[in-house]
């Protein structure tokens, strides 16, 4: 009896972690390249569904002193927001209030434009459906190179 309920406990403790589990944060934090337009980051793979924490630091003795950003968009849709961000630039805001951030029904999630020593905290949720989630800095001409992709996968 005493070794039912020994194992019966263990099996609930053994749920409960599987479950604490599921709902862990995955939390990284991307930094962008001192001299290039490059993210130290290429790759990360989160879970369906998964609460994500994405800090993104501009380094304070980056030489560039150029300001960035972090969108994470649609699967295959990284060229086309790209392009829709170089565009952006013949509107006086798109660096300030907008973040350069284009409008898109193609970006799920975007950090601030921060400039050089600044940092910026993304918390969302990642999509339900798998699949490779490309990011890119929508500075104008950053995103051909300064890109990655998050993947989504069990
Ligand atoms: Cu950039």
């Amino acid at each position: 009896m005493k070794s039912t309920l020994t194992s019966l406990v263990a099996l609930s403790i053994l749920a409960i972690s599987s479950l604490a589990k599921a709902e862990e944060v995955f939390e990284i934090t991307i930094t962008a390249d001192k001299v290039q337009f490059l993210y130290d980051v290429k790759e990360f793979t989160v879970k369906p569904g998964q609460k994500v924490k994405l800090t993104l630091i501009n380094p304070a003795d980056s030489v560039t002193r150029q300001p960035h950003n972090l969108l994470i968009v649609k699967p295959g849709k990284k060229d086309v927001v790209g392009m829709a961000a170089n565009a952006g630039m013949t509107d006086p805001t798109f660096l300030t209030e907008k973040n350069a951030v284009p409008e898109s029904e193609d970006v799920l999630f975007h950090s601030k434009l921060i400039q050089a020593a600044e940092q910026d905290v993304m918390e969302f949720t990642a999509p339900e459906e798998a699949g490779d989630y490309p990011y890119l800095c929508t500075y104008p001409g950053h995103w051909a190179i300064m890109n990655g992709v998050m993947k989504v996968a069990e």
